[in-house]
């Protein structure tokens, strides 16, 4: 049972509104970004986010998706040792020299993170990775910090933040729950 909404569709509009404009004024517009989202849920945030800069700046965008899964049963990294591994890459644009923006519903650990930004560097030399994810919910086991947060949810061990989407899901939320 759910103890308390996050993010409503509302809330989670005007964060990736947000930003949107956060991304264009850190990068000074939009020259050389590419967008990357990590599937599953990152990819839609990810669409969203090209559309509005897209809006913005009336410029296109290139995008693309990394798959990261993780080899293990449970969704509970403490009790185990699996760790986050690339399963397939989608980006059409050449990454050399690119500012990637990567983007994902909810930062946790940092290794799903990592994981991506090796399957990045073995694609090209990108001249920067940004990171951009709509939950932070903290408990870092690794030094990664994001650049763009929808919103920072201090969570304990025994919490689950659920992030349903309306291209993936039934309505935008964002809710915390017990385990
Ligand atoms: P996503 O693919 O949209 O990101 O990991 C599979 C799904 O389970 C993820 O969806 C994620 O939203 C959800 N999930 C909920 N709690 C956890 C968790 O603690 N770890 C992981 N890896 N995923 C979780
Ligand atoms: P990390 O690798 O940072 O531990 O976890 C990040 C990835 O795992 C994200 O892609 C995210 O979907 C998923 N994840 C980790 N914790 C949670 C959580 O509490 N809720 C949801 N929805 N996803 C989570
Ligand atoms: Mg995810």
């Amino acid at each position: 049972n759910p103890k308390a909404t996050v993010l409503d569709d509302a809330a989670i509009r005007r964060a990736l509104t947000r930003i949107s404009h956060e991304i264009i004024e850190k990068n000074k517009g939009i020259e050389d970004l590419v967008l990357v989202g990590i599937k599953t849920r990152g990819v839609p945030i990810a669409q969203r986010l090209k559309h509005k800069i897209q809006e913005i700046e009336g410029a296109d965008l290139p995008d693309g998706e990394l798959d990261i899964t993780l080899y293990r049963d449970d969704l509970t990294p403490q009790e185990n040792e699996a760790e986050p591994q690339l399963k397939a890459t989608n980006i059409q644009a050449d990454i050399d020299g690119k500012k990637i923006i990567l983007i994902d519903d909810v930062l946790y650990t940092g290794r799903t993170v990592r994981a991506a930004m090796d399957a990045l560097i073995d694609l090209g030399r990108p001249s920067q990775i940004q990171l951009a994810v709509l939950v932070d919910r903290g408990h870092r086991e690794l030094p990664i910090r994001a650049d763009y947060v929808g919103k920072n949810v201090p969570t304990s061990l025994d919490e689950i933040i659920t992030v349903t989407l309306s291209e993936t899901d039934e309505m935008d939320e964002v809710k915390i729950y017990d385990k």
